[in-house]
């Protein structure tokens, strides 16, 4: 497997030398200031790649090369959005680099309720609490059918939630929910978020799905062409937020999107941890059920409460057994080595880690410490290492 790190390019406050010294071989990243929908330039990718290999690494995956809202919404005549897509893929396949990572979440990416939920041995974690996601949809949104999404009893804490919480606390909340949104890109406030939906309205999930096909129908020719694997993420939370559809959510959603268009090229990015949140998700069976599908891998835990909630445990620590994870994955690669196939290693990265240690002072990307995605990168190593080794 691959060791990889996330880097956010420039607006990283983790330098390149800094990851060398993780022992990662991989840079996971993207072009965080173009903005969605244009195209990313052979000159601009070939500088991040030199850059990237000048400090020791291979840019070996893109996350993301973002869809823009109106793919997603199949809004209007999209063939220059298509156009520039596919330009992208083969500006980067240019340069050496084959493996995309995407999403197919409306507006929003991953989303948490609170930034820095204490730890009991100390630091703190993200977490996504059903009562105060309630509340910021049916209070802040003013967004009454948000009472069906949540069950009685979660609507009734984010009542009383809301009646006590102050301005700084939903300012809180608020900036937790945005912080998901990749880059520096602007967060909408809640008239903006308001706006936002509105282009959103009457969308359900087969009209997403829909638009879901149209894409891969558009861009797997391309990917299949130049040899690139696309492999998308899934959502987080896995379930509808803000009345919108969310349909990367279960092994179902993954078949359909898998059969939408057969390929090799259009694959999977098992996310232990976005998949993990949903108790109906098993995820060492689903590594097994679509390994042979899987270009990339985020491996992360969490800890669910039975209202729906979660928060991010320590990597070994939580509901999934990852060592068992990991053990689908290992099988998957010497499967892969068997027939011959050079690119038998799968990247995986540490996906997110709790705030430990001086990762408090340090200002990084929400989720994205230092020294919390260290120590998940280092335990999770030694799973792999150790398996490797007893499978020889
Ligand atoms: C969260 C990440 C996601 C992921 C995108 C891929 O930390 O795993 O933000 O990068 O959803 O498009």
């Amino acid at each position: 497997m691959l060791d990889s790190w996330r880097w956010y390019g420039d607006l990283d406050k983790i330098t390149l030398g800094e990851i060398a010294q993780t022992g990662a071989s991989g840079i996971v990243t993207s072009l965080h200031d173009i903005p969605y929908g244009e195209v990313w330039s052979r000159d601009v990718i070939a500088a991040r790649v030199e850059q990237v290999q000048q400090a020791g690494f291979v840019w070996n995956v893109v996350e993301s090369l973002p869809i823009h809202e109106k793919i997603k919404r199949g809004d209007g005549e999209l063939t220059q959005l298509f156009d520039n897509y596919r330009q992208s893929m083969r500006n980067l396949a240019a340069q050496g680099v084959y493996t995309i990572c995407y999403n197919f979440m409306p507006l929003l990416d991953w989303t948490r309720t609170d930034l820095a939920e204490p730890v009991k041995t100390g630091g703190s974690c993200l977490r996504f609490e059903s009562r105060k996601m309630a509340a910021f949809e049916i209070y802040l949104l003013d967004r009454e059918a948000a009472m069906d999404d949540y069950s009685s009893e979660v609507c009734q804490q984010a009542k009383v939630w809301f009646d006590h919480s102050t301005t700084a606390d939903r300012d809180l909340l608020l900036q937790s929910i945005m912080a998901g949104l990749p880059g520096a890109y602007d967060r909408f406030d809640i008239e903006g978020l308001k706006q936002a939906l509105i282009p959103y309205q009457g969308i359900d999930r087969d009209a997403l799905r829909a638009n879901y096909r149209r894409f891969l129908e558009e861009i797997i020719p391309t990917a299949e062409e130049h040899g690139m694997r696309f492999c998308v993420h899934p959502d987080d939370p896995p379930r509808d937020i803000l009345g919108l559809p969310r349909i990367v959510s279960n092994a179902d959603d993954i078949d359909w999107i898998l059969s939408a268009v057969p390929s090799v090229a259009n694959g999977l990015t098992l996310c232990t941890g976005s998949l993990g949140a949903n108790p109906a998700n098993d995820l060492p069976a689903l590594a097994a059920r679509f390994a042979e599908k899987i270009h990339f891998a985020h491996l992360r835990n969490v800890r669910k409460d039975e209202d729906g909630s979660f928060e991010e445990a320590a990597h070994l620590e939580g509901d999934t057994d990852m060592v068992v994870v990991v053990a689908e994955l290992l099988k998957e690669e010497a499967r892969r080595r068997d027939v011959g196939r050079e690119d038998h290693s799968i990247p995986w990265r540490p996906d997110h880690g709790h705030e430990l240690l001086n990762d408090v002072y340090s200002g990084t990307h929400p989720g994205y410490p230092l020294i919390g995605r260290l120590r998940g990168m280092a335990e999770l190593r030694g799973v792999i290492r150790a398996l490797s080794q007893a499978n020889r």
